[in-house]
């Protein structure tokens, strides 16, 4: 069968050599999940904003090209907010009047997108909102929704995609009373733990790969072959005996994602897009689309060594998605091991 590996080489020879040939790295593609999910998790910085005197609770945020490593040794070009590759977790509070200072510090125009926010439309960073390089956009407004797991990424007008693929994303979280009172796992980094998937093809110069024009791979949006979350490829998460709450945002271009822990161990999802749910729903798989958010639980023991993987988005799960969806690439997301906890 064809599969997306093919189908780009296919394409690359078709476009004669216009675009370089697909990365196939010795580390992030490595053929055994023990020589791949090398790279610690990444957890995203944390911007709680400052407030001013009449208490408008204030964010500083900065869109800028910076570089990463992914693979190898090389450094791949990237957007971010505040950083070279995403940007922080912004968190506020029910009630709470906000202002956004978003300054585009790009060589191209943007705009910021609150995914989720319920907001005027003149507040809101739609393709409407452009902000010009060296611009400053301020919007203010205030968060009148319950807990939830919102996002924010780049909507401009026919390079939302380019955009957002090369790093223009992050998450917010909105807390209220009632996600205070609830006994649910809220220490960020520790037991309340944000997973940005996406995923990418690289060129073998390490750049991303990103093509969406008619003959181009991602001509139905960009799938890639490599996982990233919270932007490290193939993470591995030290795990302990305890429930641990993630905030799983599929932050990707095109892919659907049908999620299950390797050992198909059952967990919790206790939000979804909208917020808190009104009980807890115990799944053992969980279907996400580019842009929708999922909160679960999952209980870890100190033996654990377990993947969250991809089944794809047929019902036959993976390698059903059909010749050159990609969804037979794309397997293994995260590794978490619990097995360093032995004995202590
Ligand atoms: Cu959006």
């Amino acid at each position: 069968m064809v599969t997306r590996r093919h189908f780009i080489k296919a394409a690359t020879t078709a476009l004669a050599g216009a675009i370089l040939p697909v990365y196939f790295g010795r580390q992030v593609l490595a053929d055994t999940p023990e020589e791949r999910f090398v790279r610690p998790l990444a957890i995203p910085p944390v911007l709680d904003g400052y407030s001013n005197s009449k208490g408008t609770v204030i964010f500083d945020l900065e869109m800028q090209h910076g570089e990463q490593n992914f693979i190898d040794d090389s450094l791949t070009p990237t957007m971010g907010i505040n950083g070279d590759y995403l940007g922080p977790v912004i968190r506020v509070s029910r009630d709470d009047h906000v202002r956004m200072n978003v300054r585009n510090s790009l060589r191209e125009a943007s705009t910021l997108h609150w995914h989720g926010v319920h907001l005027p439309a003149e507040m809101d960073g739609g393709p409407h909102q452009v902000i010009a390089p060296g611009i400053t956009w301020s919007p203010e407004f205030q968060i009148r929704q319950p807990a939830s797991t919102l996002w924010y990424h780049s909507h401009m007008l026919h390079q939302t995609g380019r955009q957002v693929y090369h790093g223009l994303a992050g998450l917010i979280y909105v807390e209220d009373e009632v996600s205070a009172a609830l006994q649910l796992p809220d220490t960020y980094g520790v037991d309340d733990i944000p997973l940005v998937i996406q995923d990418r093809v690289f060129h073998a110069d390490g750049s991303f790969l990103y093509d969406n024009s008619t003959m181009g791979p991602g001509a139905r949006g960009m799938m890639g072959d490599v996982a990233l979350v919270n932007g490290v490829p193939f993470p591995t998460l030290k795990v302990q005996r305890r429930r641990t709450r993630f905030r799983i945002l599929n932050g990707s271009n095109a892919r659907i994602y049908n999620l299950e822990f390797s050992d198909q161990r059952r967990f919790l999802q206790i939000a979804s897009d909208g917020g808190l749910l009104r009980r807890r729903v115990p799944l053992r798989r969980l279907r996400l689309a580019p842009g929708e958010r999922a909160e679960i639980v999952v209980v870890f023991d100190w033996d654990d060594d377990v993947y969250l993987r991809n089944l794809g988005d047929a019902p036959g799960g993976a390698g059903t998605d059909g010749p050159g969806m990609g969804g037979d690439e794309l397997a293994e997301i995260i590794h978490f091991d619990g097995t360093e906890m032995a004995g202590a």
